[in-house]
């Protein structure tokens, strides 16, 4: 199959995984054409069934914002056309869902019908999407997709139940590469951050409010005053510099190390007993899978998809969100108890192989089958 994948290139979970799907598919013969506005951060080295083309999006001094979702349709059009793609894969609604229905719409005035399949991810819905300044153009695009997906069950029902969806919706899980993300034997690197075995407890994220990270550190706070340990604070967004404040007002600044964005994120998780994703909403929570798939019991907030990937009692804890005490007894409790923690790691590597790309692919390749069959019959 010939298929274009649309996404933000960015750190955030919805570009990872648009990226990772791609490579994927193309390791299974897929060809695939990636259409974003920079190289996505994991579009690392050539490939032969990989093609990266960029939006270009012209300034000029008449827009204060350029116009990136006009670019962006052009540049669909002219690539659906000369690749001569079959489907185009458009992640996160905003505005790709919109802009991928534009493409269409223009390509139809040339003959052409490519469906378009949207996968939902998240803030798109919960946050941004759900705001009345995006409504009813995210509805609407929804709506005139060809298929749509969520990356879990709690997104799916957040977004019948937001908006007025008139077509089904297919839940297909996030998924993790275990080629990537595994434990490996980072001794040497762990001596370095805790020289006298602490406990190193990690979190990863874009920064932002909804991720609530001034949790993590007045959970972490709790969690040294009871057990030596380290915090590795992995990523940057907006809230970085309150939570640096933070974490110097409690004292804390020689046993949190803020090591801004990074890209081997699984060579960290190598050294890490336990990871923390206290968000006040979270559609999947692909951090916490990844730091699963490491061996990485999970504190969580219960909210939104988390209970789904991370399992109360099994692979770590749940809470509701912003009870940083309950939170902290768990951690305690956790790295207080050598036994348990082994059976944690056990546990959360399991549940995560759930999760496998290997399982989750297929899954994305009947789908468009699907959904292209459906679009034969709605041309003829
Ligand atoms: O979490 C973010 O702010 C980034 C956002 C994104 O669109 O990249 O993440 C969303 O999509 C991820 C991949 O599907 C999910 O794992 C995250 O849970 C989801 N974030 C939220 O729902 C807040």
């Amino acid at each position: 199959m010939k298929i274009g994948i649309v996404c933000y290139p960015t750190y955030g979970g919805s570009g990872v995984v648009a990226t990772e799907l791609g490579l994927g598919l193309a390791r299974k013969g897929h060809e695939i054409h990636f259409i974003t506005y920079r190289r996505p951060v994991r579009l690392a080295h050539f490939d032969a069934n990989v093609f990266y083309h960029e939006v270009d999006n012209e300034d000029y001094p008449l827009f204060e914002y350029p116009p990136y979702d006009t670019a962006l349709a052009s540049k669909i059009v002219d690539v659906v056309q000369y690749s001569n793609l079959d489907l185009l894969h458009v992640h996160y609604a905003i505005p790709h869902a919109a802009v991928a229905y534009m493409a269409k719409k223009i390509l139809i005035s040339q003959g052409r019908y490519v469906p378009v399949v949207t996968t939902l991810h998240g803030t798109d819905i919960t946050l941004v999407g759900n705001n009345r300044a995006f409504a009813p153009v995210v509805e609407f695009s929804i709506n005139k997709s060809d298929g749509v997906t969520a990356v879990s069950q709690n997104l799916k029902d957040d977004t019948l139940r937001l908006f007025d969806i008139q077509r089904d919706i297919r839940v297909i899980y996030n998924f993790i590469d275990f080629e990537r993300f595994r434990k490996t034997n980072k001794e040497h690197f762990k001596k370095i951050i805790a020289p006298e075995g602490e406990r190193i407890l990690a979190h990863t994220s874009n920064f932002r409010k909804v991720k609530r990270v001034e949790d993590v550190i007045l959970i972490f706070k709790q969690v040294h005053d009871k057990v030596p340990s380290k915090l590795l604070m992995i990523g940057d967004g907006p809230e970085r510099q309150n939570v640096e404040r933070l974490s110097r007002e409690l004292g804390l600044t020689n046993v949190v190390r803020f090591l801004g964005k990074q890209d081997a994120v699984e060579e960290l998780l190598a050294i890490c007993d336990l990871f923390l994703i206290p968000s006040e909403n979270e559609s999947f929570g692909l951090a916490a899978l990844e730091a699963m798939a490491c061996e990485v019991p999970v504190i969580s907030s219960n909210s939104g998809g988390l209970p789904e990937v991370n399992i109360h009692g099994v692979t770590g804890f749940l809470s509701c969100p912003g009870n940083v005490d309950e939170m902290a007894h768990y951690a305690i409790q956790l790295l207080s108890d050598e036994e348990m923690l082994q059976k944690f790691r056990g546990n959360a590597l399991a549940q995560a192989k759930r999760f496998d790309i290997e399982n989750i692919l297929p899954h994305y390749e009947a789908y468009y089958e699907e959904v292209l069959e459906r679009s034969v019959v709605q041309v003829e």
